[in-house]
Order: structure tokens, then sequence, then C-alpha cells
């Protein structure tokens, strides 16, 4: 059976929780969808992510690698289109480490291109009523680190890996500014994409 890993990260830079963990819990608690799910959360740390979710992919030896994080200041669920070489933080991770203007790997490629279907993901999500745009980029944070890693290292075997930025949510307690979506929302939308993700592996078949 197609087994899909789906991430969220801890909290991290004082919030009380991440909605990425909180939806993504959701999605595994609710999964009905045909294929296997394995969700787990990482810690918001340079290396210690990648290390978790590398140690994830050997264990599990899923087909696809779905990460998830938050994103402050985004109103929609944004699939990644693109990971590059380069770890710049504003604040320091979970661990204390702050690295600027720092390459990921000095012998990787410059980028590298989400292989999920992240246009078919944010046109269901859509069509469902729920808000979702293509994303340029994944910052350059942990977030991208992940991403970066998962598709240069760790999982270049696993046939759809990528990432979904998802908006914050009100229970992080940030300026009303923020734009928020509901935990809930967001797990509807991630369920969304995962569907995509199964048929984009297994195209059903046609009916005549
Ligand atoms: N968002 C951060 C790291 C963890 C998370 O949920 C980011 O966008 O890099």
């Amino acid at each position: 059976m197609t087994r899909i890993l789906l991430t969220g990260f801890e909290p991290f830079a004082g919030a009380p929780c991440n909605p990425s963990w909180d939806a993504v819990k959701i999605v595994g608690e609710t999964w009905s969808g045909a294929a296997e799910l394995v969700t787990a959360r990482l810690p918001v740390e340079f290396g210690g992510a990648a290390d978790a979710l590398a140690s994830l992919v050997r264990r599990h030896t899923p087909d696809a690698v779905v990460a998830v994080g938050v994103a402050e200041g985004r109103a929609a669920i944004t699939p990644e289109r693109i990971a590059i070489n380069l770890a710049d933080a504003t604040i320091a991770d979970n661990a204390g480490a702050r690295p600027v203007d720092e390459p990921i790997d000095v012998e990787g490629p410059a980028a590298a291109f989400s292989t999920l279907p992240v246009r078919a993901m944010v046109e269901a999500v859509t069509a469902a009523g729920l808000p979702a745009s293509l994303s340029l980029s994944a910052g350059a944070y942990v977030c991208n680190h992940v991403m970066y890693e998962s598709l240069v290292r760790i999982a270049r075997d696993v046939p759809a890996v990528g990432f979904i930025h998802v908006p914050a949510s009100s229970e992080m307690l940030l300026a009303p500014s923020v734009p928020t979506l509901p935990v809930q929302r967001t797990a509807a939308g991630l369920t969304l994409c995962l569907k995509v993700v199964v048929d984009h592996l297994h195209p059903p078949l046609p009916t005549t």
C-alpha cells in the first residue's frame, strides 16, 4: 500500500503552539484516504529537523514525504515550489543555532523543485472553498532547510517530496493584524492535498 509521511513542527519563537503540527495531528486522526499515513512532529532545529526526518524516512520507507510548517503572515495554504541552498535565520532555532548566509550543502545544487503535484493541490483546495496558492519561496529558515535536504539528500529516491506552508492560527496569540486560519480548515486543506498526492502516485483508472 502507498505510504505517506506527513510532518508538522513543534512550536518556536515563543509561540504556545504550532498550527502545522496541530493540523497534521488532526489529519492523522481523521485520515481515510487510499494510503497509509504516518505523521510525526519535527524539532525546529537546523540539522535536528533533517536528522529526525532522515530517520523517519529510513524507518517507514514512504512513497511520498510532505512536510508542513507555519508561515506567519500568510493567509493561504501554500505548497512551496522550490527550496534554496541557503540557511539565513533572523532568529535562533530551538537549539540556539542561527546560521547567517550559509549554504546548506556546499556541494549541492543552488535549488531544488518540489516533486509534489503542487498546482493540482492548490486547485483541489481552492475548489473546496479553502484559501490556497502556490508559493515561490519557503524562506531561508528551518522549513526551507528541511525541504532542501529532503529533496537533495534524505528522500531523493522518493517519488513525491515537498513542503506546504500553512497560515498561523488564533491559538498562537499573535497580533490581531496577522492573518489566521482555523486549524480544522488547515487540516481539511492538507487532507485534500494528500488525496491529490495519492492520485498522482496511482492515477485512478478512467471510467468509460
Ligand atoms: N515554520 C518555520 C520553521 C518551523 C515552522 O513551522 C519556517 O517557516 O521555517
